[in-house]
């Protein structure tokens, strides 16, 4: 096998003061923090379609990304040159897991049976590339948004042809994800929301997704494959309107189809920010409702309203979703996908290191900040002293439910003024900047 790479070689823990680009500063994944060591906590993975297929386009100009093979080859014969790429760059960078699309690690063929084909030769190439090096499957998904077929949805189309081949693609997705071991499984909605609800049934195509998780929940348990479910939320583009919108949103749909008990949320950051969240946002809101399940660690750009996929490098950030993280008892069996691109600019080989390095660097720094707050109880002791008022008198019979709206009455008519307390946000944030410049 021939070197994509020649000029990186494994890239190595050096410290904090090292000025070498192509090391980590932060990040050293036998460095024990806690009861676990960082590479446990942090689960990496590398995405497939930004970082092996992405070439740079964008809507006004051509691909730019300068790759370590030749893009005129064969359709099966760059997949594979591809696929060895792949594992070199993991290797090097000691990264555990990747994540894939179906029709990242293989072309079309004119056919679903000839696109099966395809699939299942690169599938067995992947599979010993694995095999030799132990890199492992975060998770799989189905590609149910590329192709003109599903100009109108996958699940959600009008069409209901359209609705049998995405459903024939993610049951062999599901086959191809459980013969490489994946740990998880990922629906993110592609075109599955509406443009214009001039031309829209929304009743029926809500109905229809749910048939087809219901269908993929049947078939996982059909072929034995154990892996968790994850939907990754997103409230708008490629449709204006997705359905998947948000957290809160997901899990009323899933209550209300009775599918709750087989999903849980891959969050991605830029997903947060464009439905006008925090990434710690979502991150808490599965966490309390028991779905936090995976992460897409990338960031947008505070001024562009789109899905810009940057690495993140916002330490800021990193450490609040750590904190999320932490407090979930950890993100196992999903991990944190670099489910980012580097800019059109940054186009040389060398850069998809240097993106990577910075964003395990930014994670690897948020762990360590996190897991000191949590130790020293920070936020914990203030926000337990906050609603202290629900653990005693009035507000324990609350909490237990013990009290009528006439209860309520006799107990407002005799207390004296309501005495509130400062909610010290900038203290805390204070605190928060202490941690994240002293850890
Ligand atoms: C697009 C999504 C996509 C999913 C995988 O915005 O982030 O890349 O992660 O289909
Ligand atoms: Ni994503
Ligand atoms: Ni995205």
């Amino acid at each position: 096998m021939s070197e994509f790479f020649p000029e990186v070689t494994k890239i190595k823990y050096e410290g904090k003061d090292s000025k070498n680009p192509l090391s980590f500063k932060y990040y050293n994944p036998d460095e024990v923090v806690g009861n676990k060591t960082m590479k446990e906590h942090l689960r990496f993975a590398v995405c497939y379609w930004h970082t092996l297929t992405g070439g740079g386009t964008d809507p006004f100009g051509a691909a730019t990304m300068i790759r370590p093979w030749k893009a005129d080859l064969a359709p099966m014969d760059l997949a594979k040159v591809r696929a060895e790429a792949c594992f070199e760059f993991l290797t090097k960078l000691g990264v555990q897991y990747f994540c894939f699309h179906d029709r990242d690690i293989a072309p079309e063929g004119d056919n679903l049976f000839e696109t099966n084909k395809n699939l299942d030769i690169m599938v067995d190439f992947i599979k010993s590339l694995m095999k030799k090096t132990g890199i492992e499957l975060l998770w799989g998904t189905a590609n149910l948004f590329n192709h003109p077929r599903f100009v109108h949805g996958a699940a959600t189309s009008c069409n209901a042809e359209v609705f049998a081949y995405a459903g024939a693609q993610v049951k062999k997705a599901l086959e191809v994800t459980k013969e490489l071991g994946g740990q998880n499984y990922v629906f993110w909605g592609g075109r599955e929301g509406y443009e214009t609800l001039l031309n829209t049934d929304i009743g029926l195509e809500l109905d229809n997704l749910a048939r087809f998780l219901q269908l993929a929940v049947d078939y996982a348990k059909e072929i034995g494959f154990r892996g968790q479910f994850l939907i990754e939320p997103k409230p708008m583009e490629p449709t204006k309107h997705q359905y998947d919108f948000d957290v809160a949103t997901v899990l009323g749909f899933l209550a209300k189809y009775n599918l709750t008990p087989y999903f849980k949320m891959n969050i991605e950051a830029n997903h947060a920010t464009l439905a006008g969240h925090t990434f710690q946002h979502e991150l808490h809101v599965a966490r309390v409702n028991g779905v936090l399940g995976s992460v897409d660690a990338n960031q947008g750009d505070e001024l562009l309203g789109w899905d810009t996929d940057q690495f993140p490098t916002n330490i800021y950030s990193t450490t609040l979703a750590m904190y999320e993280i932490l407090k979930n008892g950890g993100i196992a069996p999903g991990g944190l996908n670099f489910d980012a691109k580097v800019r059109r600019a940054s186009f040389e080989p060398s850069d998809l290191f240097i993106a990577h390095i910075a964003g395990m660097d930014a994670f690897a720094k948020g762990l360590k900040v996190a897991y000191k707050l949590l130790e020293d109880r920070v936020l914990e002791n203030f926000i337990e002293e906050r609603y202290s008022s629900f653990r005693e008198g009035l507000g324990k019979q609350i909490v237990e439910g013990k009290v009528t709206l006439q209860d309520l009455e006799e107990y407002a008519l005799k207390q004296g003024p309501i005495r509130n307390k400062s909610g010290r946000q900038e203290l805390l944030e204070m605190i928060v900047n202490q941690y994240i410049l002293e850890v």
